[in-house]
């Protein structure tokens, strides 16, 4: 259910190369990675449970009257040019007799564990990307369960069986060409690449597909006359790194199938956020930044709920046309607060043109568990300042673990800002990235919130943060 990254595209930043070390003694490059990806995932399983639905064009998304978009198309609504992320309007338009249901992610959840249960029957290297698609690694586990493609028709089978789905999977050599595999036929697809096949299959597709190009990075190849990947693995590698740096040697590397990445069974997630729709265009400051204190709160809370802070708090903004911005800042030291992450995020938002706003949403990245150990430097030479400091964290920390308690017994949609009470809420609509319990019931936790929005007010200095809470 998570929505898409808060970056279209993907250059490999360093924490991202720093994971593509070399792969462990490997000497023969054998297809032994795969990549399994459930079918029109969230469309099938409303199918599944509603058989009488079979063959028709049918969607999970937000409601056509409003501005919800597409989740999920079901390959029949596909052929009327229906697709995820298009507005549930537009999809109406192009298929009048659409069937669009509201999302359960409750169920989606469910049936994704399954699915991540039949994985790890079979290896435990299994990396999870979202709710309905892994990176399997089955190196060492041949003599028990048979070569990739062996493993692959057995976890297919098993997931129909057990599930009433159609999985689609792809067996590779590396991460991106099993990718690549389980999406060259879709649906109920099932793709072996082979060493000596790379090139065939690589060549004619186009230069869109190298994970890390998106839409301005594909214009710019276009450009120079680069529509294939067969096109960019003709370029001299030094031509394409002193346009693109890295990223030119990283896509440059994959259109030849290099990619060194291991199968991470602990992948680290890399950023948490969410975002909403707008039932309407919205311009009020105050507005926005009562859904932007929610929306904090709710991110920080999730992050606390892993063990994890962050450094890094980015503000997304769409206008009415369409055109979305992020604004970034990095703090000196990682926090899981709601009030740290909302007093950054109102600073960002107040660089970002006040006109009326699709969208809004807020992420915190460079994630680390509250576990490690923190630098002391900030308040170096002034104790004083740092004893306020540690002051105000303390009472911040207890009145959090307050609402927390709250929470954890009654819904995380329990809390919320008191400025937000008797306002609309934003559309459920499939952009949203985390959950809001509908029966919220804000009075309790009023007072301890408007403290808490107090408390942000004094600014965002940061804080050395070995006081931090959860750690
Ligand atoms: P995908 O695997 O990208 O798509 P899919 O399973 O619907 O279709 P297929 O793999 O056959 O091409 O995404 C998995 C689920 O994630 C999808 O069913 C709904 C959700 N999703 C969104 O909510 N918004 C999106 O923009 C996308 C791409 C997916
Ligand atoms: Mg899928
Ligand atoms: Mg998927």
């Amino acid at each position: 259910m998570l929505g898409p990254p808060f970056c279209e595209e993907l250059p490999p930043t360093q924490e991202f190369l720093a994971d593509s070390l070399p792969l462990a003694m490997s000497t023969e490059p054998a297809p032994s990675i795969l990549h399994v990806d459930m079918d029109a995932f969230y469309a099938s399983v409303e199918v599944r449970d509603n058989p009488s639905l079979a063959g028709l064009p049918v969607c999970v998304g937000g409601p056509a009257s409003g501005r919800g978009v597409i989740s999920a198309a079901s390959y029949e609504a596909r052929k009327f040019g229906v697709h995820s992320a298009l507005p549930s309007a537009e999809a109406r338009r192009r298929c009048p007799d659409l069937v669009l249901l509201p999302p359960d992610f409750d169920k989606y959840t469910s049936v994704s564990r399954q699915v991540m249960a039949i994985f790890r029957r079979y290896t435990p290297l299994v990396e999870p990307l979202s709710l309905d698609e892994a990176f399997l690694d089955i190196t060492g586990t041949e003599r028990l369960f048979g070569d990739g493609e062996e493993v692959g028709h057995m976890i297919r089978a098993d997931i129909l069986r057990e599930t009433g789905l159609v999985a689609s999977v792809g067996v590779a050599p590396t991460k991106f060409l099993a990718k690549i595999a389980s999406d060259l036929n879709k649906p109920d697809g099932f793709c072996v690449i082979r060493p000596a096949e790379i090139r065939d299959v690589l060549d004619p597709l186009p230069v869109s597909k190298i994970f890390g190009v998106g839409p301005r990075m594909t214009q710019k190849l276009n450009a120079l006359g680069v529509q294939t990947v067969g096109d960019l693995a003709s370029l001299q590698r030094e031509d394409v790194s002193s346009r693109f740096g890295a990223t030119g040697i990283w896509i440059h590397d994959l259109a030849h199938g290099i990619d060194n990445r291991r199968v991470n069974p602990k992948r680290e997630e890399k950023s948490h956020g969410m975002e909403r729709t707008f039932a309407a265009d919205l311009s009020d400051q105050a507005e926005l930044r009562q859904f932007l204190l929610s929306f904090c709160e709710e991110v920080a809370f999730t992050l606390r709920d892993k063990g994890l802070r962050g450094r890094t708090v980015t503000l997304k903004a769409r206008f009415g046309d369409f055109r979305t911005v992020t604004r970034s800042k990095t703090l000196d030291y990682p926090t899981n607060l709601g009030p740290r992450i909302f007093a950054i995020a109102k600073e960002l938002l107040q660089r970002v043109d006040q006109q009326p706003l699709r969208l809004l949403g807020v992420s915190v990245s460079r994630l680390e568990d509250v576990r490690r150990p923190q630098q002391q430097s900030l308040f170096n030479g002034n104790p004083s300042g740092r004893d306020q400091w540690m002051e105000s964290n303390s009472r911040l920390i207890r009145a959090t673990e307050s609402l927390d308690r709250l929470r954890k017994r009654h819904g995380r949609g329990i809390v919320i800002p008191g400025s937000l009470v008797g306002r609309a809420q934003p559309s459920r609509g499939a952009e949203q990235v985390l959950e809001q319990a509908p029966e919220a019931q804000p009075d309790l936790t009023n007072s301890l919130l408007e403290r808490l929005e107090q408390e942000s007010e004094g600014g965002n200095k940061t804080p050395p943060s070995e006081g931090e809470y959860g750690a």
